[in-house]
């Protein structure tokens, strides 16, 4: 620790010179690369007999920033480490916005407060490396950051919108990039405006690999009152993985994990996996697969399945049957903003355990592992048809069968079942609806056939044939692999807005018609719908947890989708984005009062969305979110706390531009 002190000592007396930092560092005259194993690790070993956890720590999680260390640096007198400090009583007796020139917003790096190079230098060394300053995924096409290159520019385009496991490879790359700006798309796809910036993408990254570089980051965000994203995958739709100026944790390389057999806690005693906040869909299938058992996760093979998927509840192919990821959570592990670094379960911080699973990313800390129950190995049997408008299918037709397959969502769903489809308006008066994947964990092919019986005989009585394909797998990772592909990313000429149906919508034949007539009405005006007929209240019960409440009630969630034309006008591109928002969802909300929204594949602007995602979660989630964050370190868009803040600048007038050019990215209006 001498060595680590004259190291830092070096680095900021250094700092007179205008660029000292590299990634080296003088520890005793000797120049050394500041790199993980010399730094960050060299912060504190902690003892995993002192914390709460259920499960062993990760070796990076045993790497921690305690106030020990920081009191060893500060000995020295640097006025820059007590920008690492933990948050303590004096912080909270003032207000950290005086670190802001106003006093109202985020640092920005416009700002005189804004770090000098020397402090990012230095922050990358006590780091011991791993921070990146931003060039966006595409900037090989531009020559904006210098680094053109043809041939790479040619990969990126030509797997741009198919290759979603390249974009989760970048530290900033996300999905939802209209929200971002669309600052840095690959020439092909922006024919008019093309160029490559920054943008909404944040200002650095840490390539976390520890929990003392993301305790290391939340003090100097807090402390400075900077603007902290989190990127583990960069999937989610509302782009809530970046923002202008801001530093974001990348998470992607906490990729642990680990099976137990027999796991204990409290009343729960059984099979198990320890799986880092990186880990993705199909890391985790393939790791069940191996120990032959099966964990609730989505169905998209990218995204991170531990992070923003299941802290905002995450649904699965397996929900009907299990209900939600979040519900399968027996403890995290979580880097709060005030620094500290802690468990939570059911007995170590309760509340925030409660608020953690199902209440969203970005919220309440930053999660590095969770545990999770794991269940035996089961068969699966999928089925896919496709049924659609033709020369012996009238519309009629097709609308009365698509009808005869939802009057059936409440036996489907009781039986343990999920179906994917999507319906589509493909020519004038021509519909189609693809069945892909009916997905019936548990059941075997004749057991799935028997379910299907009546629907398939109600298609012939309407005179409607399909060619249903029926597959049984040994296990779910088969039969999840083959059911779905890579998902498209990255398109800016999109925008999608969602509901929870409830069961009640089916109980009731006047509501039912009404439900079924607004899914055909937007179809037949152009909407493109990706739904499912799934549930999250499993017999074998639920715990008490912030999933929204409308997942417990509903038996579908279904996705409408507006795209269009870049080379449209402004005014025709915001027509089809208002139309999405304020004509066809409007209607949705109107036949399902008091319902809600799944927010991870929500609308950007859903009206009331504290109801719609939270519904009565809402107060005690926000009361929760005061206790743990009360300088809002932690901020995303739609996040439970974030009606307190206010971007200023708007994209086609009202979708909230995570790329503010002019100033201040939000502003704090105080709280209620
Ligand atoms: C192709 C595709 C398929 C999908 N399939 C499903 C599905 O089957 N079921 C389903 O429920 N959803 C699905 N989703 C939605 C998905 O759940 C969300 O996009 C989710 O936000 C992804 O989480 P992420 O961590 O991968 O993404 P990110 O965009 O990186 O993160 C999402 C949010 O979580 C926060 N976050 C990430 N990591 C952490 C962390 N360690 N600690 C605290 N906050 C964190 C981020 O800051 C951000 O606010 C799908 C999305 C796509 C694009
Ligand atoms: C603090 O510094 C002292 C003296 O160099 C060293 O012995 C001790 O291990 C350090 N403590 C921590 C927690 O780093
Ligand atoms: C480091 O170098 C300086 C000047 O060259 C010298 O005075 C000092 O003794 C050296 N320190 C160590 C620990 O070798
Ligand atoms: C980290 O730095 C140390 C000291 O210079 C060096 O021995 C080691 O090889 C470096 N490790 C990596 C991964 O670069
Ligand atoms: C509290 O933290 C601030 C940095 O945010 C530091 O300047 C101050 O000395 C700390 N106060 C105490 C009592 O530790
Ligand atoms: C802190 O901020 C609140 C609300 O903006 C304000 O009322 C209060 O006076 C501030 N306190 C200090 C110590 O500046
Ligand atoms: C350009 O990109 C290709 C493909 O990614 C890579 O192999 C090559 O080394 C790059 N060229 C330069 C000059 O960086
Ligand atoms: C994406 O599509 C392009 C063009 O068809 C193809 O060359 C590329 O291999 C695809 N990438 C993936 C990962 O499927
Ligand atoms: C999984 O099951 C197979 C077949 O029954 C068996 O051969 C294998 O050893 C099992 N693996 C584990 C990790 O239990
Ligand atoms: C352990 O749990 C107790 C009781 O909830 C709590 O006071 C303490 O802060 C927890 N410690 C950690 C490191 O989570
Ligand atoms: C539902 O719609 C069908 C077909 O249009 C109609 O025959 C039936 O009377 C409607 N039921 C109710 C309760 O409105
Ligand atoms: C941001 C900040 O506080 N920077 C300070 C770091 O330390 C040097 C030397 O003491 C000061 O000059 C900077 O103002």
């Amino acid at each position: 620790m001498a060595s680590l002190r004259k190291a830092v000592a070096a680095i900021v007396l250094a700092h007179v010179a205008p660029v000292v930092y590299s990634q080296t560092l003088v520890i005793d005259n000797t120049t050394v690369s500041a790199n993980e194993s010399t730094v960050a690790p060299a912060a504190a070993s902690v003892d995993a007999g002192i914390t709460n956890s259920t499960a062993d720590l990760f070796e990076g999680e045993t790497l921690q920033l305690t106030e020990a260390v920081l009191a060893n640096l500060t000995d020295l007198e640097l006025s820059n480490v007590t920008l690492f400090s933990f948050q303590n009583e004096s912080d909270l007796a003032q207000n950290l916005s005086k670190r802001s020139l106003s006093g109202l917003c985020k640092t920005y790096p416009d700002d005189p407060y804004w770090p000098f190079p020397s402090t990012w230098g230095l922050f990358n060394v006590l780091l011991g490396g791993g921070l990146i300053q931003t060039v966006p995924y595409a900037a090989s096409c531009y020559d904006s950051f210098g680094n053109r290159n043809t041939s790479k520019c040619d990969f990126i385009t030509n797997n741009w919108i198919n290759a979603s496991i390249y974009h989760t490879e970048d530290p900033t790359s996300v999905n939802a990039v209209l929200f971002q700006g669309a600052t840095c798309m690959p020439p092909a796809f922006v024919p008019s405006k093309s160029g490559c910036t920054v943008g909404g993408y944040p200002t650095y990254s840490v390539s976390v690999r520890n929990v003392a570089q993301i305790q290391l980051a939340v003090n100097f965000a807090r402390n400075l009152n900077l603007r902290l994203v989190i990127k583990n995958t960069g999937h989610d739709f509302s782009a809530k993985s970046v923002g202008m100026g801001a530093l974001s944790l990348w998470t992607h390389n906490l990729k642990d994990i680990r099976f137990f057999k027999n796991y204990r806690q409290g009343r729960y005693n059984g099979p198990a996996f320890k799986l880092g906040v990186g880990v993705q869909a199909f890391e985790a299938y393939e790791a069940a697969r191996k120990n032959n058992v099966t964990i609730v996760g989505g169905e998209g093979r990218t995204v991170g399945v531990m992070g923003g998927y299941l802290l905002g509840g995450g649904h699965s192919p397996l929900s009907s049957l299990y209900g939600m990821a979040a519900d399968q959570v027996l403890s995290m592990e979580v880097v709060l903003a005030d620094g500290r670094f802690v468990t939570a379960s059911e007995t170590s911080y309760p509340d925030l355990f409660w608020a953690l699973r199902g209440g969203g990313g970005s919220t309440f800390g930053i999660v590095t592992s969770v545990v999770i129950k794991a269940y035996p190995k089961i068969k699966v049997t999928t089925m896919t048809y496709v049924l659609a408008t033709g020369p012996t299918v009238t519309s009629v037709q097709f609308w009365a069968a698509l009808r005869a397959f939802f009057d059936g969502f409440i036996t489907y769903t009781d039986a343990g079942n999920y179906e994917y489809f999507r319906i589509m308006k493909v020519g004038n008066d021509q519909y189609s609806s693809d069945m892909g994947p009916w997905f019936a964990p548990g059941m075997s092919k004749s057991q799935l056939e028997a379910l299907v019986t009546p629907l398939f005989s109600r298609f012939k009585e309407l005179g409607v044939e399909v060619n249903p394909v029926y597959t049984e797998y040994d296990d779910f990772y088969d039969a999840w692999h083959a059911s779905f592909p890579v998902e498209p990313w990255g398109s800016n000429a999109i925008r999608q807005a969602s509901r929870l149906f409830p069961k009640s919508n089916w109980q009731d034949a006047a509501k039912l018609n009404a439900t079924f007539d607004v899914i055909k009405n937007v179809v037949e005006e152009g909407a493109y719908v990706v739904a499912f007929n799934i549930a999250a209240a499993p017999k074998t019960g639920y715990p008490d947890n912030a999933v929204n409440p409308a997942w417990r009630d509903t038996v579908m969630h279904a996705i409408m989708v507006s795209t269009w034309d870049t080379t449209k006008t402004d005014r025709d591109i915001k027509a089809a984005s208002d139309r999405l928002t304020f004509g066809w969802m409007q209607r949705w909300r109107d036949v399902s009062p008091g319902a809600g929204a799944y927010m991870s594949e929500a609308d950007y602007i859903e009206p009331d969305f504290t109801q719609a995602f939270f519904g009565s979660k809402y107060p005690r989630l926000y009361q929760i979110k005061q206790r743990y964050d009360p300088f809002g370190v932690f901020y995303a868009h739609t996040a439970v706390g974030s009606e307190d803040w206010k971007m200023s600048e708007m994209i086609l007038g009202n979708l909230p531009s995570q790329n503010n050019q002019f100033g201040f990215s939000y502003q704090h209006e105080g709280h209620a």
